[in-house]
């Protein structure tokens, strides 16, 4: 169907549904466009599909975190991904000059119809990544890979800004943890196009994992309303995997030969291979901080993430901050523990993911000869 016939329903589905959906956000970025309604396509299974929906779920935290802020706005450096004005204005759809945010956006915003339905995203146009690497899109996902790239990643990323010239075992001021941020997943599923984990010197890495035909993007999998598993469901995976019977059976799955974790284990999953090397990963991060840092580190999955257990016995316990003492090393490391972790690396890209943990734990190693090393597989 005509984009522009599109647009036209989805203003006019916005209007409708805001006295439906009450927590709807209604917005005027879609006008200007004719409003020409074809009255042949059920629109409004796809609103609801879409309401149910993380994308519209104006109460996480996602969409509230700023609740609080002064003026009761997004800021112009988070609005891009976490409200509908602000994507549109990071591509400049509402006038304003592309790939920057120029306004800040309001609370509660969410992902409406109007950030994957325009003209411009239809086009599959480039998409730039926090690494400088631009790529081109397919199939209508150049969306998903907007918001789902992280913000820090890469040679070019902050990461690398703040290591500066510092060596890999010593402290200085401006370390500290850097976040990958979350579910950037079009970044994982990218691999070395678009350089979203830290990717070390002298290594190669893969590149995106398409997986096999039929289940190559984004949306061949998630159904870009639900966001749940593109229909006929887990069945799809079927024609290949028996295993797969419905969630979370995909981890299940083996299709790689290689020992990733070194354990021995040839007949895990991958998922477990995966998860295998994750553990390494921060077993060797601790090691590390109490060897090199000074300090022992903790991981918690809320923020600050990593912090000082100062009395050594894994959990954050009251009066224990934020970590101070890091090193290159451990910001890399860090970075990459929490990249693989936080994006279903298995999945998206497991060659991807298991050449970073591998490459985490290694490099930790050459600074702390008393972190013993496996028979990593690297793909
Ligand atoms: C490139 C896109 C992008 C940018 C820019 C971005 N975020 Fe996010 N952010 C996301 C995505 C995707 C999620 C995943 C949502 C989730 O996990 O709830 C997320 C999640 C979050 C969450 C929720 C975490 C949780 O525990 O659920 C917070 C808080 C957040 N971001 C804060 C920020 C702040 C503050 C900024 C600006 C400094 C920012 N984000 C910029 C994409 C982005
Ligand atoms: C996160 C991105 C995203 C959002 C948000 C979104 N859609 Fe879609 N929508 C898509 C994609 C991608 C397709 C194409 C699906 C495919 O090819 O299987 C699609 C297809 C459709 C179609 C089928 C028409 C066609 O061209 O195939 C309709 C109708 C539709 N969407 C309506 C809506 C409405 C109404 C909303 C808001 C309530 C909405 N969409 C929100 C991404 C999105
Ligand atoms: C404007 C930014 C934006 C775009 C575009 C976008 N997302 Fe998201 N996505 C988010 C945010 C923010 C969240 C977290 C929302 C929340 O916490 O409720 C999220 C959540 C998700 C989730 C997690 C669902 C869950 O239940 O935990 C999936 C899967 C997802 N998105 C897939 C996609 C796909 C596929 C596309 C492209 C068709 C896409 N997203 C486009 C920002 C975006
Ligand atoms: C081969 C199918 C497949 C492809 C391709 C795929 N995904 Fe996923 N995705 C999944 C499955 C399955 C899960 C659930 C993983 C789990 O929970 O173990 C998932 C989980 C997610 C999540 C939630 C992660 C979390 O930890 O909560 C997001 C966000 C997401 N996918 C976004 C995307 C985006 C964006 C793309 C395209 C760059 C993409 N996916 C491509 C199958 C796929
Ligand atoms: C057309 C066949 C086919 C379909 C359909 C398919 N897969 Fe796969 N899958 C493969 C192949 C081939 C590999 C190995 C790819 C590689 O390593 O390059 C694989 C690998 C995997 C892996 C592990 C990664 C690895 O390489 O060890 C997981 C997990 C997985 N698939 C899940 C799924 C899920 C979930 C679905 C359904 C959404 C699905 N697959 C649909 C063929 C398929
Ligand atoms: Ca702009
Ligand atoms: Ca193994
Ligand atoms: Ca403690």
């Amino acid at each position: 169907m005509k984009k522009s016939a599109l647009l036209a329903i989805l203003v006019l589905v916005l209007a409708v549904s805001t006295g439906v959906l009450g927590y709807l956000y209604s917005t005027e970025t879609v006008t200007g466009q004719d409003v020409v309604v074809s009255p042949s396509v059920a629109i409004g299974d796809y609103t609801q599909k879409w309401a149910s929906s993380a994308h519209a779920n104006s109460a996480s935290e996602g969409f509230r975190h700023w609740d609080d802020s002064e003026d009761g706005t997004v800021p112009a450096n988070c609005a891009q991904c976490h409200s509908s004005t602000g994507f549109l204005d990071y591509y400049g759809l509402d006038g304003s000059e592309a790939y920057v945010v120029d306004q800040p956006a309001k609370v509660g915003t969410v992902v409406d119809c109007s950030v994957c339905h325009n003209d411009y995203v239809e086009s599959n146009p480039v998409v730039k990544f926090p690494s400088g690497m631009e790529v081109a899109s397919t199939d209508g996902v150049a969306a998903c890979w907007t918001c789902h790239q992280g913000t820090e990643g890469g040679i070019n990323g902050n990461l690398e800004k703040r290591i500066g010239e510092i060596a890999p075992d010593d402290k200085g001021e401006t370390l500290g943890f850097v976040n990958p941020h979350y579910l950037a997943v079009g970044s994982m599923y990218l691999g070395a196009e678009a350089n979203g984990g830290y990717q070390y010197e002298g290594k190669t890495y893969a590149g995106a994992f398409r997986h096999a035909s039929g289940v190559e993007t984004c949306t061949d999998c998630h159904d870009p309303h639900t966001l749940h598993l593109a229909d006929p469901g887990y069945e799809k995976c079927q024609t290949c995997h028996a295993e797969i019977q419905g969630y979370p059976d995909q981890r299940l799955v083996r299709r790689t030969r290689l020992d990733y974790d070194g354990d021995g284990d040839v007949n895990e999953s991958t998922y477990d291979e995966i998860n295998g090397l994750a553990e390494q990963a921060l077993a060797s991060i601790v090691t590390y901080s109490k060897n090199i840092g000074g300090v022992t580190i903790g991981y918690s999955d809320n923020y600050p993430y990593w912090f000082g257990d100062v009395n050594d016995n894994g959990v954050q316990d009251e009066g224990e901050k934020a970590y101070a003492d890091w090193t290159p090393r451990l910001m890399r490391a860090a970075f990459n523990y929490k990249f693989v972790t936080r994006s279903a690396g298995y999945i998206h890209n497991p060659v991807y993911s298991a050449q970073l943990l591998i490459d985490s734990i290694e490099d930790l190693a050459a600074g702390d000869a008393t972190i013993t090393l496996a028979s990593y597989s690297r793909p």
